[in-house]
Parts: structure tokens; sequence; C-alpha cells
């Protein structure tokens, strides 16, 4: 009886004292700290964080990007590590129905506990578990503790329990790992593949808790999801579809629907007790569009829901804009057989392929996410492809591709490796799938699901399928190919074209676009170069010269590309004055391309004469990648009758090293950064030596017609700017490619040395010039260049900016200003006429030491440089 009263007493005073709230969610990063499993002393940890950062951190290891130490931390992967914290439950907060934690990403293998009780088992970093611990909370303080086992160890167990081998590339560094037997064990773990190592990054296999870690709190109901659907036929006719979980049954609730403040729907509704959706539909008239960056405005709108009943509200909201995006990838032989229609316009795809920003994930910031892909767009880029073989993207990602009109190709991650295919892994995979498409497919920019980086052309064309049937068996061979059969060509594209008809899961538009593999002609048939998308790699792996990216040219060139080394700045900050050597230990090991040093050097021994300096050396890489993918970009874009995509290969880095990014570890622009963007701008003038003759092509993406002048002039490096000179009016169509111009070669360069002379293209419009271009006759190393007698001058106006004009006397190319600033000039790596001049700019902080900052400015060009 005394019971019976002190429970309806507490329930009386708990009723009185809380009443519903909306959910809440708190996240629970504080007080962690971490030990190694087997180990007593417990460490200061940071959450979202992983096992280097907290050990570099705590003293324990030093910065494994610096010169080899690297190889000094080899030892962390194969520890389990176990990481814990306290958190306080309020009464009030003790009281409400539901609590939740959720795990948006666990660093892997994770075994959870909620004060002693286990509530989860997770193995894979790329999902999102959400697990009800109502029932495991007290009033009070709470201990949640997480035990990561070792992905080594468990990668091991998995690597010795099959039966056969999985081909998987030699990315995976097992050997710097000190993996026993070098056996490869990255693909029995879902975790992003280039931990493991890859041919632009460091082998450093992480653990950690890298995403935040939520107490969801709620009572009696709560939005699940919120999605708007919608489809074009004049005015939008659209869907809003409201995922209502409810604890309670037949709860009348009021359902108001707002766009952009305005409010355009009210109802009631009844919930069930369960998940439900509710559907609103409504029209939008006169529609403005979300275009791609170049092509016009990125237009959006603000969908609003509120759910009330009495006094409890709650409010979800979704940003979307309206566009359409097919993928048009038919098998028909003509080209362009694959590219992007975009609000029913065929759109040339100028971008780039994206790698995380560093092997310790949590490192990267919003302001990093901001710096990239600005620079992305900056560049005159539509388009940015996550690549398989990293992970799937934060959510500000693409909130800023959304903003700046950037399409996201987004792969599935699985790269380079045959995959497992028994039952476990393959509904782990598909959870993985289903969340990661969930969360993305609100994102506007995202244009198309692809299954896998390069795995279908591992296994048809580098031989893995004949060394598996030859080393093992035809039985084997044949369960792998069913292993990947069954997750690209059923499993993942079933997951997209169900919600896209909305049978399996209840939405629909806008329809999500899905590619097997890149490269690839069509489900299951490698690449060809008159159909589906190509990686050309004749350039680099091949060893053929830059030219040949003018005639290797397929529907969509999704991946090619050129290395260079990091700038002497950025080389001082990962290695030392002893490490100033190509073939030094350092600088090999920031090598991790097979051929890498040695391919930069043979193709600069056929462009250039040897540099004079290291830093020369690390300069003169930079304007070697920069001429060579500069060659592809334009022949890419010059038959975009027939190519209508290109991709190079890559934006960024993961640590410091040479690479074929644009943009270094450390956010410095190379040569190429600076390249691409006039290579990419809307038109540009661009040029072929076809037979000997000079044939000048102009390309246009804009969306209406002009009208320009193409001027060409002959110029002397020294002495003569204008020898001679042609001109012709040219009359551009929208969104469109015309050769306007062919010299003959015998009257190049009109009896003069070839040596000293080269031609200027520029092309003229009302407002001045809109493209300009030089062309050499002959390599660099062949030409005679004088000494252009640089210099500058620097001022600074009150709206932060410094301004630095650099003139010269003679011709200079290639013109690199460094100084002392984390920012990049406006424009570097510039050519210089005669007597040129040219003004930059570079972003001050207000506290900047302009005159300190003024004496670090330094100039070089190509002359200094080279012997
Ligand atoms: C491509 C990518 C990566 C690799 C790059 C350079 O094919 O898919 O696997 O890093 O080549 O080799």
């Amino acid at each position: 009886m005394r019971s019976t009263l002190a429970f309806i007493f507490a329930f009386f005073v708990s009723g009185l004292a809380f009443s519903q709230s909306a959910p809440t969610e708190r996240t629970l990063h504080d007080s962690w700290t971490f030990k190694q499993a087997d180990d007593s002393t417990w460490l200061p940890a940071t959450v979202p964080g992983c096992i280097h950062t907290d050990l570099m951190d705590n003293g324990l290891i030093e910065d494994p990007y610096y010169r080899l130490n690297e190889r000094k931390v080899q030892w962390v992967d194969k520890k389990d590590w176990v990481y814990q914290s306290t958190f306080e439950i309020s009464s009030e907060e003790f009281q409400r129905q539901h609590h939740e934690l959720r795990f948006e990403g666990l660093d892997t293998y994770a075994s959870v506990y909620v004060n002693d009780s286990l509530v989860l088992q997770s193995n894979n970093m790329h999902r999102t578990y959400t697990v009800d611990v109502k029932d495991h909370l007290i009033e009070g303080s709470n201990t949640l503790r997480i035990l990561l086992e070792s992905p080594i160890k468990k990668g091991l167990e998995l690597y010795d329990a099959l039966d056969y081998t999985l081909p998987v590339s030699a990315n995976d560094q097992a050997e710097i790992g000190e993996v026993p037997d070098g056996k490869r064990v990255n693909v029995f773990t879902r975790k992003a593949a280039y931990h493991y190592g890859w041919d632009w990054g460091p082998r450093l296999v992480t653990s950690g808790i890298w995403r935040p870690v939520t107490l969801v709190s709620w009572d009696d109901f709560r939005i699940t999801d919120f999605q708007v659907s919608y489809a074009f036929d004049g005015p939008v006719y659209l869907q809003a579809y409201i995922q209502v979980e409810s604890s309670i049954e037949n709860a009348t609730v009021l359902l108001e629907l707002q766009l952009n403040d305005s409010v355009i729907m009210t109802s009631k509704n009844r919930l069930l007790k369960g998940m439900q959706t509710l559907k609103v539909p409504f029209i939008i008239h006169n529609p403005d569009y979300w275009w791609p960056n170049g092509m016009g405005d990125q237009v959006f709108y603000n969908a609003k829901v509120k759910l009330q009943r009495k006094d409890l509200i709650i409010t979800e909201n979704q940003v979307f804009g309206l566009r359409s995006i097919e993928l048009i990838a038919n098998s028909s032989m003509s080209q362009p057989n694959f590219y992007f229609r975009v609000n029913d316009i065929p759109t040339f795809a100028k971008g780039v392929n994206y790698i995380p920003q560093d092997i310790f994930l949590p490192r990267v910031k919003h302001k990093d996410y901001e710096r990239i892909l600005k620079a992305a767009a900056d560049a005159n880029m539509n388009m940015i492809r996550v690549w398989g073989g990293g992970v799937y993207e934060d959510d500000r990602f693409y909130e800023l591709c959304d903003s700046l009109g950037l399409m996201v190709w987004q792969d599935f991650m699985f790269a380079c490796a045959m995959y497992p295919g028994d039952d476990a892994f393959l509904e782990n995979v598909k959870q993985e799938a289903i969340d990661n498409f969930e969360r993305l497919r609100k994102h506007t920019s995202v244009a198309l699901w692809c299954g896998n980086n390069e795995i279908l052309a591992a296994w048809k064309r580098w031989d893995w399928e004949l060394t598996a049937i030859d080393n093992q068996s035809p039985e084997i061979a044949e369960r792998i190919w069913q292993a990947y059969d069954t997750l690209f060509h059923h499993i993942l594209p079933k997951i997209i074209y169900s919600y896209n008809s909305g049978s399996d899961f209840g939405w629909n538009n806008p329809q999500a676009n899905y590619w097997a593999s890149s490269p690839s002609a069509e489900e299951g048939i490698p690449e060809e170069y008159d159909k589906g998308d190509t990686h050309y790699w004749g350039v680099w792996w091949g060893k053929e010269p830059f030219e040949n990216f003018n005639t290797k040219i397929s529907s969509f060139m999704s991946e090619y590309g050129f290395q260079s080394f990091p700038e002497y700045s950025s080389f001082q900050k990962f290695a030392e004055g002893q490490d100033k050597d190509m073939y030094s230990e350092v600088m090999k090991s920031h090598q991790r391309s097979s051929i890498g040093n040695a391919t930069i050097e043979e193709y600069m021994k056929r462009e250039f004469r040897k540099p004079i300096g290291f830093d020369d050396l690390l300069y003169m890489s930079q304007l070697l990648q920069a001429d060579g993918i500069q060659t592809g970009i334009e022949a890419h874009r010059r038959n975009k009758d027939k190519c209508m995509g290109s991709l190079y290969w890559q934006l960024n880095d993961c640590w410091p090293g040479a690479s074929w990014s644009g943009i270094d570890y450390y956010g410095r622009w190379k040569a190429l950064h600076y390249k691409v963007k006039e290579a990419f701008a809307p038109v540009i003038v661009s040029h072929e030596f076809v037979d000997g003759d000079l044939l000048i092509t102009i390309v246009s993406d804009r969306m209406d017609a002009f009208d320009g002048e193409l001027e060409v002039v002959l110029s002397e490096f020294k002495d003569i700017e204008r020898i001679l000179s042609w001109s012709q009016v040219v009359n551009m169509d929208a969104n469109s490619t015309k050769t306007v111009m062919r010299i003959p070669s015998a009257e190049l360069p009109k009896g003069k040395d070839q040596r000293y002379t080269y031609l200027q293209l520029k092309l003229y419009e009302k407002i001045g010039i809109v493209s300009k271009k030089n062309v050499y006759f002959l390599p660099f190393k062949n030409l005679v260049l004088p000494r252009p007698e640089l210099e500058f001058t620097a001022a600074n106006d009150k709206s932060n900016l410094l301004y630095l004009t650099v003139t010269s006397k003679n011709f200079a190319k290639g013109v690199h200003v460094t100084c002392n600033s984390p920012y990049n000039f406006s424009d570097n790596f510039f050519d210089l006429p005669i007597n040129g001049s040219k003004t930059i700019t570079l972003k001050l902080d207000p506290d900047t030491d302009i005159a300190a900052l003024i004496k670090s400015i330094e100039l070089r060009s190509l002359w200094s440089s080279r012997r």
C-alpha cells in the first residue's frame, strides 16, 4: 500500500513538474578519457576524434606526417582502445518517454556500454547507429564506455577465415603496416580504404569515435524525416513527406506547412502508434530553378513543417532547390553517350576528383570544407566526384556543394578491390547504403550514385579474373564475381531505384541516377573509349606524351592526371634541410605512387632543362603538371560534341607529399589550380597543332550566343612584342565549340627562329579580353629565354587586400610569387610579355605586419630556375 501510494505520488509530482516537450538532441562530447585496453592509465581524449590525434595530444606519439614518423606508429592499429565519459541526466530529462543514443560514426569495431550494459556492437564506420537506451540510463551520473578493437586483428581473423583470396590492389600498404605476410585486410572492414594506404597517402589505420555522439530524447511523437519531392510540368508539383513516429495511439495533431515563411497548408491528422508518413501535395507556379555553377543561380526554397498537439510543437526544415539532373547513358556507339542533362540542357561537367582532406578525419573542420570547395567553384567547376576509397562526406560538404552549384558524383565506398560476398557483409553494406542515401538524397547537388571505383576495370582489364582462375580456380573466380554482381548490380541499384519508384520506401522524385562502376561502358561491361566513362592513365602510368590528351577522348573523362610536388614552403613543414633531394628517404616516403618521382623526372626531361636547386625542382614539377592537365582539359572541352565531362585526378591531399593534387595539404594552390581555373573558364581560346598547322578553337559554355574577335600575335621573347598579327571575327552560339582559325605550318613562325618566338592568342569581346593563351613552337627546354628582369611594387588599402604589381622587361614564363602568408594570391604562375605588368591581390588579416610580409615576397620564373 505504502509503495502504491508512493508511486501515485511520484507520478503526480512528475506529471506536475514535467509536460511533454519537443525532441531534444544533446551531443555527448565532454569529459572523455581513453586508454589502451590492457593498460590502466586513462588520458584525456577528444570526441569526435581518433586514436592517433589523442596519442599526439598526450605527447605519446609524434606527428606521423613529419618526415618518417609514420613508420614509428604502426603499432597503434594492432591495439584495442577504450574510450569513456560520464554525463549527467537531470530528473526532468530522466522522465522523458524515449532516450536514444545516436552514433554518426564509430571507427570501427565498437562495443558500446551504457552503465556497464552492452547496448551496441558495430562494424561499419560509414553507418549511423541509433540505440534505445531508455532502460539503461539512470538519473544522475551515467557512464558511456566504448571498446574499439584493432581493425587489423579483426581483419586478419576474417582474412584467415576465408578459404580463398580476394584480389586487392597494392594501395593497401600492408608491408608498411607490418602486417604478417603482407596480408591486405582492408576489404573485410567497412572502413575508409585509404586509411590502409593509397598511392597518394600514408598508412595510418585509425580507430575512434569519429563523428558526433548524441543523446536524443522525445515524448509522444516526433518527426523522423522530412523530404520534399517534385515533378516538373510547367508549374512544379511537389509533395512533402513527413515521417512521424508516435508512441501514442490516435493522437490528433495539427499540421502546418510553410514555404519560404508563408503558410501554404494546414490540416488535422490522426497519428497511429508507430511509424507513418504524412503526405502534403502543393504546387509552385513560376518556379526558379537551381543551376550548376556558371549556368545560373542556385535558388533554394525553404519548406518548414510544424506539428502541434496541445502545447507540444515540433518543427522541421528542408531547404531544397528545384532541378532535374538526368544521366544520359545509352549504349549507342555515337558519342557523347554518357552525359548529364540539367534542367533539360546537356551540361559539360567541369570538375575534379576529391579525396578526404586528412587521414585523421575529425580534424577536417567546416572552414576546411569551405576553403576547398570554394576553391573548386572559383576555378569554374560544376562537378566534384567523391571518390570511393574515402568516406561519405560530412553534411557540411554537401550543403556547400548545394550552395556553390557543384554537382556531386557520389561513389559508394568501394575501390580497387574485390569484396566478400557473405550474407553478413552484404547486409552490412546494404544498411550502409540506405543510411547514406537517405542522408544525402536531400541535397540538390547530388547528381549521381556510382557503385565503385575501378573494380570492374581491375577484374576484367587488369587481369584479376584471369589470375583468380589460374592461381585459385574457375569456381573461386566465379564466387568472387558473384559477390560483385550481387552488390553492384542488384543491392545498390535496387535501393536507389526503389526510392525512385517510391515502392519500398515511400519516397520518390527527384530521381537519383546510378552507374555501377567508374570507369565502365555499361553494367558489367568494362571501359571502352566510345561508351560510358573512362579513366585515362596513358599519360602518367603509360608514360604517353601530354599530346595524347588531344586524341584519347571518351564521352566522359572521369579520371586522368599527373603528379607534382608541393612548393618549398610546404616542404619545409614536413621535412628538413637534409631531405632536399627527390630521392631522399623522406621524399621517397612522401611519394606513394610506385612509379612516382622517376616519372615526374622523366616527363620533366622531355619539357624542361634541369632545375638548378631543389626548390626549383618543386616549382618546375608544378609547371609541368599544370601544362599537362591544361592540355587535357582544353582537349576535352574542344571536343564537346563528343565528350561531355572532364574530371581530373585530384583536387586535394590528405597529407603532405607528392601527388596528383592541384591544392596541397596545407591549402596552397599549385600552378595546376590556377591553370584549371583558366581552362574551365566559361569561354576559352584553345589550340592544337594538327599536321604542323595551328588550329585555334573557341569553346563557350555560355547560355547565350556572343560575338567577339580573335587576335593572334607573333611575338619575340625579347625586343619585339608584335612581329605580326592575325585577326578574325568570331560568332559563337550558346553552349558550343568552334574552330575559328587555321594557320598553315609554312606560315609559322614567318621566317623567324622558333627558339625565340611564341604566339599570343587573345579573344576580345566588347568588355575586353575574355580569354588568352600563349602558344610555343618547341618544348621549353629548346627555347632561348631572356632574363625577364622582374620587379614588383606593393600597396594596400582599407579593403584588407595587398595589391602586388609585377612587371617584366622581357618575356617571363610561369612567374611565381611567394610570401609569408597563409592565403593564396588571386593569380600566380602567370606569363608576362615584353614590358608586361600584372596586378594580383592577397588577402590580409587585420593584424598582418604588412612591412614584414612585403619583405618576404620572392619572385621566380622559369628562366631563373633551370640550367
Ligand atoms: C585512380 C584512382 C585512385 C588512384 C589514382 C592515381 O585510378 O581511382 O585509385 O589514386 O588513380 O593512381
